[in-house]
Formats: structure tokens, C-alpha cells, sequence
């Protein structure tokens, strides 16, 4: 898919890790998901070197296209562009928004990791499309991520920009719809997905869960 930047949905964001998929292909878990209702993927390959993320990248590329759902990679310009995925998504720590913004054209979507209000406002300002704000919650997914923030910086967050926010870190179907009700178009997700022995499933748990959140708002 090329998707169309002003009309993504941002509602159920699955972000990849292959040591939790228990061997089974990443491919399949985004097929069965995207069944139930996620409607973007990033591939996050955090140990993967450039030429085995490249052939992630390929295969996911043709997945995402037959499901019609928008593919970002996260921290590599380089393999979105290889690749050419919908969007790119960088930490704080990568390339900033700006210079990506110059090497990957106006029509990349770009997403901006934050966890504070002064990095949200920078963020928009660069050209960031949308905001992955977290972790919101604890989580062992993410050996470095930074203590939780709760939802008081989305609630924040959503008052100082106008971009679409996605909550991440720890987000499960019992507190997706917490996220959505501080202000998040949508919620993104690892582990509740891809350590699921029903993908799909759990999909379909958390697609309600924001929808009911996002009808209620
Ligand atoms: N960025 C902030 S928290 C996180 C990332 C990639 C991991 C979220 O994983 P989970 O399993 O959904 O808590
Ligand atoms: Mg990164």
C-alpha cells in the first residue's frame, strides 16, 4: 500500500519482535492480526544487520501491501526507503525528524518516539506525522525504555500538538481504552500481539477495546 498520509489509522499499531514471536513467521502473525483489526505494522528489528532487515523488510513490504495496511520501519531511512515502505519511525536517539524528512521526501510518513511534551512539540515542528508517546506503562519489552510515564504526559501531549498519538509500552486489552480516553487515536503494541498464541485473537481484543474507547470520546 502507498498509503494516503492524512487518512492512516493509527488505531491498532503492531510493532514486530521476532525473539517473542516463538519461531512462528512474523509474516503469519501480521496476516492473522491484520484479519482482526491492526491496522499498521512496523518492523522493529533491534539485532537483525542490514541485509537479513532488508529481506525482513521485502517479505513484510509484500504483506502489508496484500493487507492494504500501512508498513513503517523503525530506526533505518535507509531500508524504508530499500524497501519502500509507507514510513519510517525513529527514537530520540536517531536520525532527527528533519534530516530524515530531507533525505526520504515529503510523502514518507514519519513517526517520532517521545515521552515528554518539550520532545512532542520538537517533534511536530520537524515535520513529524505522528507521535508514538511512551512507555506509558511498565514493560519488559524494551530492555532500555525509560520508566513509565502514565497518561498524564499523553493528556498533556494532546494539548500541545495536533498530530495523531499513538500510547505505547504495556498496552494490553484491559487498558487500551485508559489510552485512548487520554487522548490517543490509537494504541500500539508488541508483545500483547506477537506473544500471543492467538494473534488474531488478541487482535480482536484490542481493536474492541479501542473502538469502544473511540465511540465513547
Ligand atoms: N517503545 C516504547 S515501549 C516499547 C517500545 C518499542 C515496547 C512496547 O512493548 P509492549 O510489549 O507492547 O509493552
Ligand atoms: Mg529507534
Amino acid at each position: 500500500m502507498k498509503a494516503c498520509k492524512s487518512g492512516i489509522d493509527f488505531g491498532l499499531y503492531l510493532v514486530s519482535d521476532r525473539g517473542l514471536s516463538g519461531g512462528r513467521p512474523l509474516e503469519q502473525i501480521v496476516r492473522e492480526s491484520a484479519a482482526s483489526g491492526v491496522t499498521v505494522v512496523q518492523l522493529r528489528e533491534k539485532d537483525a544487520g542490514t541485509r537479513e532487515f532488508l529481506d525482513q523488510a521485502l517479505a513484510l513490504r509484500q504483506a502489508a501491501s496484500d493487507l492494504a495496511i500501512p508498513l513503517i520501519i523503525n530506526d533505518r531511512v535507509d531500508i524504508a526507503l530499500a524497501c519502500r515502505a509507507d514510513g519510517v519511525h525513529l527514537g530520540q536517539e536517531d536520525m532527527h525528524c528533519a534530516f530524515a524528512r530531507r533525505i526520504a521526501g515529503k510523502n514518507m510518513i514519519i513517526g517520532v518516539s517521545v515521552s515528554t511534551v518539550d520532545e512532542a512539540i520538537k517533534a511536530e515542528a520537524d515535520g513529524a506525522d505522528y507521535l508514538g508517546v511512551g512507555p506509558l506503562f511498565a514493560t519488559s519489552t524494551k530492555a532500555d525504555a525509560l520508566p513509565a510515564t502514565g497518561l498524564g504526559v499523553l493528556r498533556t501531549i494532546r494539548q500541545a500538538v495536533r498530530i495523531p498519538l499513538v500510547g505505547i509500552g504495556g498496552i494490553t486489552h484491559t487498558n487500551a481504552g485508559d489510552v485512548i480516553h487520554a487522548g490517543a487515536d490509537g494504541v500500539a503494541v508488541v508483545s500483547a500481539i506477537i506473544a500471543s498464541s492467538n494473534p488474531g485473537e488478541a487482535a480482536r481484543a484490542l481493536r474492541s477495546a479501542v473502538d469502544q474507547a473511540l465511540c465513547g470520546r
